[in-house]
């Protein structure tokens, strides 16, 4: 199916590396489903989605795509569609499906196994695999027992690391060890609209250095087991923008750029926190929770920074007259993700918006991976994920014209192709998502795919914007 617009492939004007890589993301609890086979065990998103009130439509990911049985049709999708890397996360549940606080527990062979066939089938497929070690899915033992805010889990995941380096490192050579640790800590423990869905400013600060202590560590054990792995971290950058020139717009935008990026970059890309966060946050938490040598743990050399980008982030000081807006884009909660930021607010955006009600602007794509570049030069980076949810409609033909979705996708390529032309090392694009899937507390109601999936009968079609992307694949490798 060829795409008659202005959005055809050719229409872009890319200026990318003949060694740029381009793929589909997904991640395990979003598709896999088959939550009680193969010896897995609950993680907090099963928790959640199963407690009344928390998922839209009470949705859960027990079937989801049924990936774990449908994994080789997928692979296959992949093929057709001419992809040359696929990221896709592992199930830590699936892995060691025992896990307390104090002990790993046994390996469970038969995780090990699903993995190591979706491996084997990608490799067969000419697609490269990069997989995710945790996109949100902590086993609920763990959780139990104090989840990221305490320090033995950040210690456990780093032995899972270390487990998958050893038996899946012989074909698998990319890991990004978390994916946007920012949801996990601030969705998970700040707003509680992500599982475990607590709300404790004090846990969010506590959960952010045990996740980046879990990315130190589990960089370690990942480089023991296989010195020559390409180690990474994926972020969910924000794009922050002050709502006007006033100091206390400004300096309202500081301090989120801080709590959403610089907290996460700084441990990891130069070994300390930001001081101005470490001070605005004083009256939650002393951050006594980082102990002495803590920082050199987390800083280890990075192969790659994997950035999300969906939408911008605009900030404004909020000064106590009227209702407090918070259109920051995260879910509807009483509670704010954000510590100490009761004196911010996130205005409304204007448009266009995705279905998520997230405004579009392509540029924050660019200005982000050319300010990774400026200031931390050297550092190679990849789009790990870029997409948009719409409301798809199935034609009488059975098409699924989702034309808003490539304007998107070519806006967003093209903002990587200028960030490149302005020297940043962007290394590959993955889109956000392969298939429709499990959209966390929006359930099945928002689709990312650029396949469609009916959920009634598990029938994957693919959206003109699959067409489209397999055209651009095909168009940049002539
Ligand atoms: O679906 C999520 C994904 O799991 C993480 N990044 C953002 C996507 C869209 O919300």
């Amino acid at each position: 199916m060829s795409i008659q617009t202005t959005t055809a492939p050719d229409a872009l004007r890319l200026d990318l590396p003949t060694s740029f890589v381009w793929g589909a993301a997904t991640a395990a609890y979003q598709i896999e489903g088959a939550a009680d086979a193969g010896g897995r065990t609950p993680s907090i998103w099963d928790t959640y989605s199963h407690t009344p009130g928390k998922v839209q439509n009470g949705d859960t990911g027990d079937v989801a795509d049924d990936h774990y049985h449908r994994f080789r049709e997928d692979v296959a999708t992949m093929k057709e569609l001419g992809l040359q890397t696929y990221r896709f996360s592992i199930a830590w549940p699936r892995i060691t499906s025992q896990v307390t606080a104090d002990s790993l527990g046994p390996v469970n062979e038969e995780g090990i196994d699903f993995y190591s066939r979706l491996i084997d089938e990608l490799l067969a497929a000419g697609i490269a695999p990069a997989a995710t070690l945790y996109h949100w899915d902590l086993p609920q033992a763990l959780e139990d027992a104090g989840g990221w805010p305490a320090r033995a889990t950040a210690e456990r995941f780093a032995e899972y690391a270390g487990v998958v380096a050893a038996r899946l490192g012989d074909r698998l050579g990319t890991f990004i060890t978390l994916n946007e640790p920012w949801c996990s800590a601030y969705l998970g423990y700040g707003s509680g609209v992500h599982a475990p869905g607590r709300t404790n400013h004090a846990d969010v600060l506590a959960a952010v250095h045990h996740l980046n202590l879990a990315h130190g560590l589990a960089t370690t054990a990942i480089r023991a087991e296989r010195p020559d792995a390409t180690v990474g971290l994926t972020l969910n950058l924000a794009w922050v923008n002050p709502a006007t020139d006033a100091p206390a717009d400004v300096a309202a935008a500081q301090r989120i750029d801080g709590l959403q990026n610089r907290v996460f970059l700084d441990p990891v890309l130069t070994g300390s926190y930001p001081q101005d966060i470490v001070e605005a946050t004083a009256s939650v938490s002393d951050w006594s929770f980082v102990k002495d040598g803590d920082l050199e743990l987390i800083r280890q050399p990075l192969d790659v920074l994997g950035v999300n980008y969906y939408s911008p982030t605009v900030v404004r000081a909020y000064d106590g007259v009227g209702e407090r807006e918070e259109a920051d884009g995260h879910g509807a909660s009483t509670a704010s993700p954000w510590p100490a930021c009761a004196d911010i607010e996130f205005p409304q955006l204007p448009g266009p918006y995705t279905e998520m009600g997230w405004s579009i602007d392509a540029r924050g794509l660019t200005e982000l991976l050319v300010r990774m570049h400026r200031e931390h030069p050297g550092l190679q980076l990849m789009v790990t994920e870029n997409g948009a949810a719409f409301p798809d409609r199935v034609e009488t033909d059975g098409s699924i014209q989702d034309l808003d979705r490539i304007e998107y996708l070519r806006d967003h390529v093209q903002a990587v192709s200028d960030a490149v032309a302005a020297g940043a090392p962007v290394r590959g694009y993955y889109v956000w998502s392969l298939l429709d899937n499990f959209e966390w507390g929006y359930g099945y109601s928002k689709r990312f795919g650029i396949v469609h999936v009916d959920y009634e009968t598990q029938e994957r079609t693919k959206k003109a914007s699959a067409h489209w992307y397999a055209d651009l694949i095909t168009a940049q490798q002539a």
